[in-house]
């Protein structure tokens, strides 16, 4: 499956779900402390977020130490805003990353790499001291479950890993470009995405992962997310912390 078609909205229209997005999205942008270090995620939900959070900076200048971001596409954004981003080696720990998820359970874990920016979301999410996911309320769930756990592989390990996660029953599939070809993520690696729904044990499944030989990073954000925005379709924004 393309980036895409995983991440089609279940139950809701687009708009719908862009309109819940939004809402979420600018409740997060009140959170940045001026002057603060800061994250930023990647996702359509980010997208929204890095608009209000240039409101905020063009109404009453943010003046932020250093904001850092996990994928290309957000960076691309932030600097057309004019913002500056750095790199995450150049600065020490983020006061607060706003970012996205694709699934998120009872106890704020969640899957992420829907956009296959896993690895550098994982890398900057344990160097910011608070996360922040927003959400609509079509990624809620009460077991992680209901979308495919992406695994960033090594491409000379892959074939082995997706034979490995075929016997373990974990449904295996190649992420793909529109041409069926193998996506390839920002480090050159493959991303093979786990089908199993629902995720057994989630703690057991990402010891297992990262276990195992050939894995460079996995989907499975657990005990990282501080807090998350959730926005229901009734136009309430729920804001639940761990
Ligand atoms: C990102 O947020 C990825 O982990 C995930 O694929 C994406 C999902 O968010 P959205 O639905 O807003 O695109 O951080």
């Amino acid at each position: 499956m393309t980036p895409d078609e995983l991440k089609a909205p279940k139950g809701m229209t687009k708009q719908q779900q862009d309109e819940l997005k939004q809402e979420a999205a600018k409740q997060a942008a009140a959170m940045v402390q001026p002057g603060s270090v800061l994250g930023v995620g990647t996702g359509s939900t980010v997208k929204f977020f890095i608009d209000a959070l240039a409101a905020r900076e063009q109404s009453e200048g943010l003046h932020l130490k250093a904001i850092v971001t996990t994928s290309s596409r957000s960076q691309k954004q932030l600097e057309g805003y004019g913002f500056t981003v750095s790199e995450l080696a150049d600065i020490g720990q983020a006061d607060l990353i706003v970012d996205g998820a694709d699934r998120v359970d009872a106890n704020l874990d969640g899957i992420k790499g829907g956009g296959g920016a896993l690895t550098l979301e994982k890398n900057v999410a344990v160097n910011c001291k608070k996360n922040v996911w927003i959400v609509d309320e079509s990624k809620v769930v009460t077991h992680l479950s209901g979308f495919p756990l992406p695994v960033e592989v090594l491409p000379i390990s892959a074939s082995h890993l997706f034979t490995k996660f075929e016997a373990a029953g974990l449904e295996p599939a190649y992420r793909t470009q529109a041409d069926g070809s193998k996506y390839i993520t920002h480090y050159g690696n493959y991303i093979i995405d786990l089908g199993v729904s629902p995720l057994p044990i989630p703690a057991g499944l990402a010891d297992y992962l990262d276990h195992t030989v050939g894995v460079v990073e996995h989907g499975l954000f657990l005990n990282l997310c501080d807090e998350v925005l959730i926005a229901h379709s009734d136009g309430t924004i729920e804001d639940r912390k761990r």
